[in-house]
């Protein structure tokens, strides 16, 4: 009776330890497959200041425009969306387009489903310098290739004088990248040269950049890259919809889920 009063302790402490034991191990793999796969639901608002990045974060944030100033700091919130099916919570990254600071995003990328490139489209012509450089950096960026990362460019401010619309956007935007394209091409090629850079394995993981956008001897074009690139146009006065001068940038988000 002893002895089978103390097998069966025995017993029960054999599934205890064992159940402990699977436990752990489960929750081991749970978490190493959340660390593995980290959610891709970052939402990225890029562009140079000023274009309308902070008005648009705060307007998918609180549903209404909000007044806004030229920040040093990022604003980031998660915000539930409602796809056609579900709902899914955004992470909606606003990066300041101060030059300081606009290359942080870097830093997001791995985990990004989408960016969201703010154009002023009233004052492209005199700035295309600044926002070519800008976008260009954008496209070169490491995992917005590896990853064909999709892109909306907002032809946004549709509501002032002389402002661009969508095609002429894209047009101007292509020419300049283009352009750069053959001078950043060079000054990568007589960095490479003065550093002895020849490891060959074409693919330094501290390069923020890949080499080229599109084809070489060809004129650059949007289509030519890995991602696919929407251009909408949009402003806070544009159209009196649902979603307000914001409807095609809401619904570009909401297909990203779907
Ligand atoms: N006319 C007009 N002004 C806008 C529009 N969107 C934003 N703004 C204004 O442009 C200024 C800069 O906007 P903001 O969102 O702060 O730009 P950010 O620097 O890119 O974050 C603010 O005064 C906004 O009120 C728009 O569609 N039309
Ligand atoms: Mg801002």
């Amino acid at each position: 009776m002893f002895v089978s009063g103390n097998l069966m302790s025995y017993a029960a402490l054999l599934y205890l330890a064992f159940g402990i034991v699977a436990a752990v191990v489960l929750k081991y793999f749970v978490l190493s497959e959340t660390i593995r796969k980290p959610k891709k639901n970052t939402i990225l608002i890029l562009g140079t200041t000023k274009s309308g990045k902070t008005t648009l974060w705060a307007y998918f944030r609180y549903h209404r425009l909000i007044p806004t100033q030229t920040s040093m700091e990022k604003n980031e919130v998660e915000k539930p969306i409602h796809c056609k099916e579900k709902s899914v919570v955004l992470h909606l990254m606003d990066i300041p387009g101060h030059p300081k600071l606009r290359n942080e995003f870097h830093d997001y990328t791995p985990i990004t489903k989408g960016i969201i490139f703010m154009v002023n489209s009233s004052t492209l012509k005199s700035d295309i310098q600044e926002v070519g450089e800008n976008l260009y950096d954008v496209l070169a960026d490491k995992h917005v290739q590896k990853l064909e990362i999709p892109i909306l460019v907002a032809c946004h401010k549709q509501d002032l004088k002389g402002s661009l619309d969508r095609s002429d956007v894209e047009n101007i935007l292509a020419q300049e990248i283009d352009k750069l394209r053959s001078t950043r091409q060079s000054s990568l090629q007589k960095h490479d040269n003065d550093h002895g850079n020849n490891n060959g394995d074409g693919d330094d993981d501290a390069d923020e950049t890949t080499e080229f956008l599109g084809f070489e001897n060809k004129k650059f074009s949007f289509e030519d890259l890995v991602n696919h690139v929407t251009f909408v146009e949009s402003g806070t006065r544009y159209k009196n919809e649902d979603f307000g001068g914001f409807s095609d940038i809401n619904e570009w988000v909401v297909e990203l889920f779907d």
